[in-house]
């Protein structure tokens, strides 16, 4: 087995926060390397594009969350081997990266911008991606993002809900996933109560 070692910030979320799950779910021995705040700024340059997560595999390096998620997915048995039920997965991934994009730009704005740059994603595009990724996930079953089982789409979308609700993201109610798409609230409590997603929240000490 290859030597991983999986670079990302030291919170419980955001886009390293998938293969992290999955590598554990999948029972995959890797490096779960933190990085500190106070380090990005020396390790920036040594990342492909500047951002982090990155996968070093057996001391070779690759960057990009979802292509991280496809690889990860793959070792764990978390990504579907069927091409059209790999597409679904990706299609849902790449759904939470284009609402993740708009969010993150509010993140450094100055408090008056921010408030209303947020309400407007409030009043559009996260109501927007919230029901049409529930549409997605009706019309494949109402269970999971692709075919029919956990996948590494399904911990994609569970941490960005639970980052909605979550409260941090001031401006944007913590009830809104529930008040316009339930079923995705639903899909949330689902993968939370996954025992590998349990299991990997009981050993860090964190709440799904
Ligand atoms: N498209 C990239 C975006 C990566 C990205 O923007 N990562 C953020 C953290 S979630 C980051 O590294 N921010 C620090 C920086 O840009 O200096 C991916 O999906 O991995």
């Amino acid at each position: 087995m290859a030597k991983l070692k999986l670079s990302y910030f030291d919170f419980h979320g955001g886009r390293g926060e998938p293969a992290r799950l999955a590598l554990s779910i999948g029972g995959i021995a890797f490096e779960d390397d933190r990085v500190q705040t106070s380090d990005w700024e020396r390790r920036k340059g040594d990342t492909p594009f500047g951002t982090l997560p990155v996968l070093e595999v057996d001391g070779q390096i690759v960057a990009q969350s979802n292509a991280i998620n496809r690889y990860v997915g793959k070792l764990a048995d978390l990504y579907p081997s069927d091409p059209w039920q790999a597409a679904l997965c990706d299609e849902a991934m790449e759904a939470v990266e284009d609402i993740a994009n708009k969010i993150n730009a509010t993140l450094f704005l100055p408090e008056e911008h921010k408030k209303a740059q947020r309400e407007a994603l409030v009043g559009g595009p996260i109501p927007f991606y919230l029901t049409r990724l529930q549409q997605r996930l009706e019309a494949h079953g109402g269970r999971y993002f692709a075919a029919n089982r956990l996948s590494v789409a399904d911990l994609k979308v569970f941490v960005w809900i639970r980052h909605l609700r979550s409260g941090a993201l001031d401006h944007v109610p913590t009830d809104l996933p529930d008040r316009v798409a339930p079923k995705l609230v639903e899909h949330y409590e689902r993968v939370k109560n996954d025992p590998g997603v349990k299991a990997y929240y009981a050993k860090h000490g964190v709440a799904g």
